[in-house]
C-alpha cells in the first residue's frame, strides 16, 4: 500500500463534566486525529495522549512533533501495520505516537480489503460488557449519585479513581449504599509508595476485583512486594509498556490483571501479543481507556471484543464523556456496547461535527 499523504488534525472536545485523577483535572480533550490517505482507503486514528506528561510521559505536542520529524518521515514506500511496526522500532519510547501512526495506517489498510478491526484482531464477540471510570469527586455524596447515575445507565462495573485521602471512605460508602454485588474496582495511577501498604490493605475488606496500578510506572519489584501483602489483586496500567514488560511484570508476581491500552503499549499489534501472553498464563486482561472519542472507542471496542478479555473495560458510552461525539453516538444497551462490524474501525467521523470541533489541520505529503 502506497500513502499519498498524512493529515494531523487537532479537535477541542469538552468533557460533559470535568475528570479528577491522582495526576490532573481533565475538563476538555485536546485530541490529535491522523488521517492516512492511499489511493485506495483513507484511514483513521486518534491519539490518546494528553496535553500534560503526566499519566506517562508523552503529551499531544510532543507526539506531533515527534511525528512529522521522525516517524513520518521513517515510513516505507510499501507499507502496511507490520511494517509500520518494523520502520518505528528503532526510535525509542513513543509508544502513543507510534500506536496512532501504526492503527491509522491499519484503518486504511482493512477497510481497502473490506475486513472489520474486529475480526482481523480475533475477536469472537460483537458487543461487550462496559464499565465506567468515576472520577475523584469533592464529596462522598457527589460521588454516590455519580455512581448511583452510572448504575441507572446500565454499566455493569464501576472503577473509582483513589488517591491518598480518598481511598477508603469513598470505596465503604459506595459498598454501603449499592451493595456487594456491583463489579467494583479502583485507580491510583501510581499515587502510592509502599510506605501506604496498611492503607492499601484496608481495601480487601471490600471484595474489589482489582487495585489498579497502586505504585510508581517503573516499579515492579515493589508492586511484587505490595501484591504480597493484599487480598486485593493488583492490575498494572502505566508499568505495561509491552509484551515483553507483561511478561516481566507476570514473572516477577508484580500484578495478576493487566489493563490493555493499546496506545500505552504501541498500538493494537502489541496489545494483541500481550493478549496472547497473558492469555497463555491463565492472566485475565480488560481494555482501559483515555477518554477516546468515538474513533479510539471503536477500535477499543474491537479489542475488547477477544476471548482474553474477561473483565469489563473502560469503554463506555459516547454520553459519558462529550455531549457531541465526532462519530455516531456509542449508546449503552443493557450496559453493553455493540462492536463496530464495518470494514477497518467500523466508524467515520461526521464532517460537520468534525469541522465544528476542528482547531488546526496540518497536510504532510509522502
Ligand atoms: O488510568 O485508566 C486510567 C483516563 C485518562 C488517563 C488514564 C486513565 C483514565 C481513565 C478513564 O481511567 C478511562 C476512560 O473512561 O476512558
Ligand atoms: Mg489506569
Amino acid at each position: 500500500m502506497r500513502i499519498t499523504g498524512i493529515e494531523l488534525r487537532r479537535i477541542a472536545m469538552p468533557l460533559v463534566a470535568p475528570f479528577r485523577t491522582s495526576f490532573a483535572v481533565e475538563t476538555a480533550r485536546d485530541v490529535l486525529l491522523l488521517r492516512v490517505v492511499t489511493p485506495d482507503a483513507e484511514g483513521w486514528a486518534e491519539c490518546a495522549s494528553m496535553d500534560e506528561p503526566r499519566y506517562n510521559a508523552e503529551y499531544t505536542d510532543g507526539v506531533a512533533d515527534v511525528l512529522r520529524r521522525f516517524l513520518i518521515p521513517a515510513l516505507p514506500e510499501d507499507v502496511d501495520a507490520y511494517a509500520v511496526g518494523r520502520a518505528l522500532a528503532p526510535f525509542t519510547g513513543h509508544h502513543m505516537a507510534k500506536a496512532v501512526l501504526e492503527t491509522a495506517v491499519l484503518d486504511a489498510e482493512l477497510r481497502a480489503r473490506g475486513e472489520p478491526l474486529a475480526r482481523f484482531l480475533g475477536a469472537d464477540r460483537d458487543r461487550v460488557p462496559c464499565g465506567v471510570s468515576v472520577g475523584i469527586m469533592d464529596s462522598v455524596p457527589a460521588l454516590l449519585d455519580a455512581v448511583a447515575g452510572y448504575l441507572a445507565e446500565g454499566y455493569v462495573r464501576i472503577k473509582l479513581k483513589i488517591e491518598p485521602g480518598w481511598d477508603v471512605a469513598p470505596v465503604r460508602a459506595v459498598r454501603e449504599r449499592f451493595g456487594d454485588d456491583v463489579l467494583l474496582q479502583v485507580d491510583a495511577n501510581a499515587a502510592y509508595t509502599l510506605v501506604d501498604a496498611r492503607q492499601l490493605a484496608k481495601l480487601d475488606d471490600f471484595d474489589l476485583l482489582l487495585i489498579e496500578q497502586p505504585l510508581a510506572n517503573d516499579d515492579l519489584v515493589q508492586h511484587a512486594r505490595l501484591a504480597r501483602m493484599l487480598r486485593t489483586p493488583i492490575c498494572l496500567d502505566e508499568s505495561i509498556e509491552s509484551a515483553a514488560g507483561a511478561a516481566a511484570a507476570i514473572e516477577l508476581g508484580a500484578c495478576s490483571v493487566v489493563n490493555v491500552k493499546p496506545a500505552r503499549v504501541g498500538g493494537y499489534l502489541e496489545a494483541r501479543r500481550i493478549h496472547d501472553l497473558c492469555r497463555a498464563h491463565g492472566v485475565p486482561v480488560w481494555c482501559g481507556g483515555m477518554l477516546e472519542t468515538g474513533i479510539g472507542r471503536a477500535a477499543n471496542l474491537a479489542l475488547a471484543a477477544l476471548p482474553g478479555f474477561t473483565l469489563p473495560g473502560d469503554t463506555s458510552a459516547s454520553r459519558r464523556y462529550f455531549a457531541t461525539d465526532i462519530t455516531e453516538p456509542f449508546v449503552l444497551d443493557d450496559g453493553h456496547l455493540d462492536v463496530p462490524a464495518g470494514p477497518g474501525i467500523g466508524v467515520d467521523p461526521l464532517p460537520d461535527v468534525l469541522d465544528e470541533v476542528t482547531t488546526a489541520t496540518e497536510w504532510i505529503a509522502l
